[in-house]
Parts: structure tokens; C-alpha cells; sequence
């Protein structure tokens, strides 16, 4: 794992307040999103001079994605970094990130997040009591499941398959001739286990670091969907800082979703074969069993092109085209 960096950029003058931050987040402490949260409070903690205390929570501790944001929206929280997809509710731009394939490698992910199409949607997600200071990546989603080898659609049908609580993830999955059940995260360790739903999908590594490989035999490497986290924090927390100390977390933000998405990407490839390793099975598709899947999936777009924009979605498959 690439280690945590040491901390650029000298220490910024506040006022003569201390301020405590909890930051809290969904995925466990073996992931890299938790390893990033580190690096941030190292560079907050110093930068601030310890004027700024930053406190961890990781596993759904606080609430899990939604009820982490409402917190951050009530003030009883001052950070988050969910993925996008249970937020479309709220921020209907979001969804584009849930078309499925539209991002075919992680370098084009890069581009729209940290170009101008990012940091629009961190502007649009700078309402409703959130600041959005920044993007790390969650990544490309992989299927698993409890009951059979999968690797084309014919293998889903009637499968119960546990999907974000997001319309397009729900879309894709019925289309596909899965059964799709909407779950919080936080529930679903659980329901996989009881048989409450067949299969799930996620990352490799929050496969990994929640242990679904425990109750699931088999994986598919279907990198149907890639998801964002967002790192957001309280407005009511964020307008009692001095100006200095919002662009430290602004930097810091900047600073961990390098590393974090270096940190997860360097994982992926060694924890899937960890998870083969420890005994699961996992299926790699061909070019022509991804396009079977892609092609099932063209009515995802027909459903929602419209609502999401086909200029947007133009302009993301051009890059991809280049
Ligand atoms: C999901 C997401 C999660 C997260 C996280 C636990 O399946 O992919 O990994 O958003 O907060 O719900």
C-alpha cells in the first residue's frame, strides 16, 4: 500500500479559536478511503498548528451515506464523503456517474471529476447545508453473489441482487433480469448472510474490507459501473471557520483524493487476487461477454439520456473516444 505522504505546505494562521471536526465515513477501516481520511487529519492537524482536532469514524459509525449527509445538514457532524449515487435524490446531476460503462478507464474518471464537469457538481452540491470541497473514488463496481458463476445476463435471472438506493442501479439490475432490492449499505453484511439477497456489488476492496467474501462464493469482473465519493462538509460548521481554515480543507480535500484513488487503484489488482486467494470465485469476462452486457444495458441509457443530458454524456464518451 503506498504509504501516507508527509504533509506539504506550511502552517496557515487562524483565529484564536480551536475547532473539533468528526469525520465519518461508511467503509471500514481497512479501506482506502479510511486510509485517506488519515492522511487528511495528519495534513489538517498540522497545517492548523492541532488548532483544528480531527476525529475519525469509519464503518457507518455516525450513520451510513444518507444519514451521514443529514447530519452534516443539521450540524451534529461536520464531515462526510458518501458516494454519489444515494444523493441523486437530492442532486439529480449526480446521476450520471450510475450509467453503466460510461467509464472505460480510471485516467477518463480523473479527467471529469477534477475538470470542469467536477467541480460544476461541486458547486451544485454546495446547497442545502453541504459544503463539496472535493472527489476520491469508491471505484469500479463488480458483481457478487451466493449462488452461481455469472458471466452474462442469461446468469441473473431472478437473482436477488442488493443495489444502492439509486433509480438507475435499480434500472440496471431489472433490466438485466436480476431481482433488485434497494438497501443501505449498513444493512447489508447482514442481509447477505441471512439469504435476504443473493448477491451485491461494490469495489473490490470494500468486498474485501467488509468481508462479503465470506458469504458470497462467487464474483464476477464486470466493472459495470465506476462510483465517486464526494467529500462534503457542514455549512454550519464551515461558516464559523476563519476563510484560512476553509481553504486548508479545501486543500487537504485536494490532496487526499490524489491519494486516495492512488492507494485504491494500487489495491485493486492485489486484493482481487487475495480474494481468490481466500477462496472465491471469481469470473473474468471476455471483451464479448462485457459488450453482451453492455448491449442488455442500452435501454438504461434510452430510460434516462434525456433527464441526465446527452450533451453531458456526450462530452464524457468523447473523451473516452480520444
Ligand atoms: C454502497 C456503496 C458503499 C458506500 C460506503 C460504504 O454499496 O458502494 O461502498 O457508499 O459509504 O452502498
Amino acid at each position: 500500500m503506498p504509504p501516507i505522504p508527509d504533509v506539504s505546505g506550511s502552517v496557515v494562521e487562524g483565529d484564536d479559536n480551536d475547532y473539533k471536526l468528526k469525520f465519518s465515513i461508511g467503509t471500514t477501516q481497512s479501506g482506502a478511503q479510511y486510509r485517506g481520511l488519515e492522511y487528511f487529519e495528519k495534513i489538517v492537524e498540522a497545517r492548523s498548528d492541532g488548532h483544528i482536532q480531527v476525529e475519525l469514524f469509519h464503518s457507518a459509525q455516525l450513520g451510513d451515506d444518507l444519514q451521514a449527509v443529514s447530519a452534516l445538514q443539521s450540524g451534529t457532524l461536520e464531515m462526510t464523503a458518501p458516494s454519489t449515487s444515494p444523493l441523486v435524490n437530492m442532486f439529480p446531476q449526480f446521476a450520471v456517474f450510475d450509467l453503466p460503462f460510461l467509464f472505460p478507464t480510471p485516467e477518463i474518471a480523473d479527467e471529469v471529476l477534477d475538470g470542469e464537469i467536477g467541480d460544476s457538481m461541486l458547486d451544485v452540491a454546495s446547497s442545502n447545508g453541504l459544503v463539496a470541497i472535493g472527489w476520491a473514488e469508491n471505484g469500479y463496481r463488480q458483481l457478487t453473489n451466493s449462488q452461481t458463476a455469472v458471466d452474462s445476463p442469461d446468469d441473473l435471472s431472478g437473482l436477488k441482487v442488493r443495489t444502492m438506493q439509486n433509480p438507475i442501479h435499480l434500472d440496471i439490475w431489472r433490466t438485466l433480469g436480476a431481482n433488485p432490492t434497494p438497501m443501505s449499505f449498513a444493512e447489508l453484511f447482514t442481509a447477505l448472510e441471512q439469504g435476504v439477497v443473493d448477491g451485491q456489488e461494490n469495489p473490490w476492496i470494500t468486498i474485501q474490507s467488509s468481508r462479503f467474501n465470506e458469504v458470497q462464493g462467487y464474483a464476477s469482473e464486470t466493472n459495470h459501473v465506476y462510483t465517486p465519493f464526494i467529500t462534503l462538509v457542514s455549512e454550519r460548521f464551515w461558516n464559523k471557520l476563519p476563510e484560512n481554515y476553509q481553504q486548508l480543507l479545501v486543500d487537504a480535500a485536494q490532496q487526499m483524493g490524489v491519494y486516495e484513488r492512488e492507494v485504491s487503484r494500487t489495491l485493486n489488482d492485489q486484493i482481487k487476487q487475495e480474494l481468490i486467494d481466500d477462496g472465491m470465485q471469481i469470473t473474468e469476462l471476455t471483451p464479448e461477454q462485457v459488450a453482451t452486457f453492455q448491449q442488455s444495458l442500452s435501454p438504461v441509457y434510452d430510460e434516462w439520456r434525456e433527464q441526465i443530458g446527452g450533451d453531458l454524456i456526450d462530452a464524457i464518451r468523447a473523451r473516452s473516444a480520444q
